[in-house]
């Protein structure tokens, strides 16, 4: 008996050494397992050399060390051993003369500030591998580059890369309380200790930024932008600081969210009014004690007069005095303010769609030259499919700033697996018109279009102090896509899943095939079971979790379901053409064309903007009911399809994540069926019309669904 479990112990205690627990991300450097590449590698990289002894390079030299010690499965020490036997030089022009030599062959004058270059290059009658950049940044970003070569298995004789980041500013926003809460997170407490800062330095805050900086994502916002004054207070400014020394190396700013009301909750002032001297001088005082403990602080982001936050409408004033009167705190201090679009009220009668265009478009050209606007990738609220947010391409004189959502809110939080860059590129390709065809989303946003030299874009964070960082294995996709696509916004989801999957599970052939087609296809699968056609805002009250088409009885109007589809006995979905409430008018003309006309309208977006007969017949000859019936039955069969897909990948992968995802796609199975029954069995109260023929009928009555309550469902911050 003793032995018996002397036996499970051991058993347990070597499982839980060899445990997969997704805390090494996408950077687990395991050691390559195919032995004629672990050959041509170890063969090709002798003796590494980072040049230079900044912080950063510092980072770099660790990086690179540990990378390669571990994906070959021999100690490489950088910047020991034979220099002139060295085949792998990494370094700036400024700290090698060799570099400085090359810098024209390795094409440095199109990498910029933070961009490199890597390349094989014959030097000194040796082959040689330059990693090369005119930062020190560019040479830990190339670092990490070089690393996802090897971790991805591919070829290293012939290198000849190029690559600048396309926006400036690739942010992360977290949403964290200072009690450790996350709003809309899913993934545990939020990481930053902030009880025990700036004593205590969590090594966990080490690996947020190399997780980042291996992805490019250089800026980060540490609160939620239901901002809290208290962290504008010099106890926690300290513990700020002490993030943001950590972040330094790893290339990586620091954001506040501002109270705008600070100076009168925190100040000892009786207003906050952005034209009184005294509230000026405040916020003027504030910058300098703020850039006197982090002299390279970023700055503000602001969520102001939206969702019960104070804001310069609290004092007669617009946006744009808000925030110019923020952005002459920073200035000196050649920071910036990142002021947010996301905007509305329930004392305006408007559709919600309509209001932050309505209210931003007149300020264009008002923002003083540091301000920067932020605006939500569609215009309500991160819903698994909205058009591109009419503001993109209207405000030519305001840097606009892009804002997905990483975090699942209406996503299916950390339970459902979809991956999301298929949703960004949606939205980063859609045709603003704005300037003629071509005017994309993606070169608004990167300031190619309107010219402006800021630029950028941000998501809300998803991570929290799960042992994983993101709640769902898959979801750490999310980040990484997230921080890609800042980087190069033209990259393509398949092929930025190729590089995830690979580096954070295998790269067997068969494996990555089949997943990186479950997860290119996962968005549109859960598009069909939540929100199909247009549909959308029709999930559960506060906590955003699981459907609720029929609440309808919050006093504000817009937080009801019932507000956005509108749902009666003669059809579905909202009115925005010129006959309902207009918000198409919103667009530029050859975007409203895809719209505008009932017959032609894109059906992913039918609901959205057009109001639509219950027997309509669309395109494929199915009425609306079927096609709605069609979409929900077709997505919760999907999840089913995705449930034998993974299966079928036992063994391939470790047991640990394989079972945690195993177990969460049955969650997501009973869910989507949850939605599909939930939403159709409420709809058909309207359309009084049967399922098709051959659909399975619900087993749950719709009250059943409609006294579910969650009351402790996570994410309410
Ligand atoms: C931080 C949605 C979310 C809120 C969030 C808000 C915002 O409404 O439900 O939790 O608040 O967006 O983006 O400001």
């Amino acid at each position: 008996m003793k032995r018996v479990l002397l036996t499970s112990i051991l058993l347990l205690v070597l499982s839980t050494l060899q445990a997969e627990d997704g805390y090494r991300l996408w950077l687990r450097y395991d050691k390559i397992s195919n032995t004629a590449l672990l050959n041509k590698y170890r063969t090709a990289i002798k003796f590494p050399f980072v040049v230079g002894e900044s912080e950063t390079i510092k980072v770099a030299q660790h990086e690179l060390s540990m990378g390669l010690s571990s994906l070959l499965g021999t100690t490489y020490q950088s910047n020991t051993g034979s220099i002139a036997a060295s085949s792998l030089w990494c370094g700036t022009p400024d700290q090698s003369s060799e570099i400085d030599n090359l810098s024209s062959v390795l094409q440095l004058s199109k990498v910029g500030d933070e961009g490199y270059a890597i390349a094989s290059i014959a030097n000194n009658g040796k082959k040689r591998i330059f990693i090369a950049a005119n930062t020190d940044i560019g040479v830990l970003y190339g670092i990490f580059h070089f690393l996802r070569l090897l971790q991805t298995n591919q070829p290293i004789e012939n290198l000849k890369l190029v690559s600048a980041p396309k926006l400036k500013l690739r942010m992360l926003n977290h949403w964290d309380n200072l009690n450790r809460t996350v709003e809309r997170g899913y993934a545990g407490f939020s990481i930053w200790d902030w009880h025990r800062l700036p004593g205590y330095i969590d090594p966990r805050y080490i690996d947020y930024a190399r997780a980042n900086a291996s992805i490019g994502i250089n800026a980060v916002s540490l609160t939620n932008v239901n901002a809290n004054a208290t962290v504008l207070t010099r106890s926690y400014l300290e513990k700020v600081k002490t993030l943001a020394d950590i972040f330094r190396p790893y290339g990586i700013k620091v954001f506040l969210t501002a109270r705008f009301s600070a100076p009168a909750e925190i100040g000892g002032l009786k207003t906050a009014d952005p034209l009184n001297d005294s509230v000026q001088n405040w916020w003027a005082e504030k910058a300098r004690e703020i850039y006197s403990l982090i002299p390279d602080f970023g700055g503000f982001l602001v969520k102001a007069n939206s969702e019960g936050q104070p804001g310069p409408q609290n004092y007669g004033r617009n946006h744009a005095e808000g925030a110019n009167m923020m952005a002459r705190a920073v200035d000196p201090f050649k920071g910036i303010i990142i002021w947010r679009a996301f905007v509305y009220s329930n004392e305006n009668p408007e559709d919600r769609h309509k209001q932050a265009y309505n209210e931003f478009v007149p300020l264009d050209g008002k923002f003083d030259k540091n301000v920067m606007v932020q605006v939500k990738n569609g215009a309500i609220d991160f819903m698994p499919r909205e058009p591109f947010h009419p503001l993109f391409g209207a405000m030519p004189r305001t840097p606009l700033m892009m804002e997905f959502q990483v975090t699942q809110e209406y996503l299916g939080q950390a339970t459902h697996l979809v991956y999301l860059a298929p949703l960004f590129k949606e939205v980063l390709e859609s045709d603003t018109y704005s300037k003629g065809k071509g005017s994309l989303v993606a070169r608004v946003i990167d300031g190619s279009l309107d010219s402006h030299t800021l630029n950028g874009m941000a998501g809300v964070a998803n991570i929290g102090n799960d042992i994983n960082w993101c709640g769902h294995p898959f979801a750490q996709a999310n980040w990484y896509a997230l921080g890609r696509l800042s980087w190069d916004h033209s990259l393509s989801s398949e092929q930025i899943a190729d590089d995830w999957l690979r580096m954070s599970f295998t790269n067997d052939a068969s494996f990555i095939n089949t997943i990186k087609s479950v997860m290119l296809k996962s968005r549109e699968i859960m598009v069909n079971y939540m929100n199909p056609i247009g549909l959308h805002h029709i999930m559960g009250t506060g906590h955003h979790y699981g459907p609720a088409p029929w609440v309808s009885n919050l006093n504000r109007p817009e937080w009801n379901p019932v507000y956005y589809h509108k749902a009666d006995s003669v059809g579905i979905g909202f009115n925005r053409t010129s006959t309902g409430s207009n918000a198409i008018a919103q667009y530029f003309p050859e975007a409203q064309k895809l719209w505008n006309d009932i017959n032609t309208c894109e059906e992913k977006n039918l609901l959205w903007f057009h109001h639509v007969p219950w027997n309509y017949i669309l395109k494929n000859k199915r009425t609306v009911w079927d096609e709605l019936c069609y979409r929900y039955y077709n997505g919760s069969e999907q999840v089913n399809w995705i449930i034998k897909e993974w299966l079928r990948q036992r063994g391939k992968i470790d047991d640990q994540r394989f079972e945690q995802v195993r177990m969460l796609l049955h969650i997501q199975a009973e869910e989507a069926i949850w939605w599909r029954d939930a939403c159709l069995l409420y709809f058909q109260t309207f359309s009084k019309m049967p399922l098709p023929p051959g659909y399975e009928q619900p087993n749950k009555t719709l009250d059943y669904y409609k006294k579910l309550r969650f009351p402790f469902a996570p994410g309410g911050g």
